[in-house]
């Protein structure tokens, strides 16, 4: 099956289902048979940026670093889905810039920040709210929404299924699939 490699990038709040919908959509364009890769906390938040924290400085080394992977992913022709908070315009218009045109593909996760808080499935919401956790998103650190994103998928209205069908469908009315 044909593709041409890209970046979907995956942005938006903890908890609100960025990693649940870049793996599901991972897993259909894979069965489609297109040669794909997940970038995601799991493994590069404890891997190749272990070394990082939580405040601004390093939350912009994180996603810059990211962003020279996922360009490295690209060139070897896969289609990446990276699923980071990425809370600055600024860095994600700098990785959307290190890429040819139509290859950076912005995917606003959209959740309300009480549905993600609700959720909570790590407690995180709960330690930043009591102190525990400093410069967590949406808390006490900033979330810039994208101002127009390629795909805008509101998780909290749709089943993991249709969101990832969303983004797919995206890739395929552009004549990427
Ligand atoms: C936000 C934090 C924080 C703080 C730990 N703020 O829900 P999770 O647990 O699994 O996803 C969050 C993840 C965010 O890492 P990113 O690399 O995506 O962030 S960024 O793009 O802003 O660099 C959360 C956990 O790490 N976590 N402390 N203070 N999220």
């Amino acid at each position: 099956h044909g593709h041409n490699p890209a970046v979907l990038w995956f942005t938006g709040l903890s908890g609100s289902g960025k990693s649940t919908v870049a793996n599901a959509v991972d897993k259909m364009l894979h069965d489609m048979g297109c040669k794909t890769y997940v970038l995601d906390g799991d493994n590069v938040r404890h891997g190749l940026n272990g070394d990082l924290t939580f405040t601004d400085t390093d939350r912009i080394e994180n996603i810059r670093r990211i962003g020279e992977v996922a360009k490295l992913f690209v060139d070897a022709g896969l289609l990446v889905s990276s699923a980071f908070i990425s809370p600055f315009i600024v860095d994600r218009d700098m990785v959307r810039k290190q890429l040819a045109e139509g290859q950076f593909i912005e995917v606003f996760i959209d959740s309300p920040l009480a549905v993600c808080e609700q959720r909570d499935p790590k407690g995180l919401y709960k330690k930043a709210r009591s102190g525990e956790i400093k410069n967590f998103t949406g808390i006490d650190s900033a979330y810039e929404a994208p101002i127009s994103p390629e795909v805008h998928v509101k998780t909290a209205e749709l089943s993991v299924e249709d969101c990832a069908k969303q983004v797919i469908n995206y890739l395929k009315a552009g004549g990427m699939l």
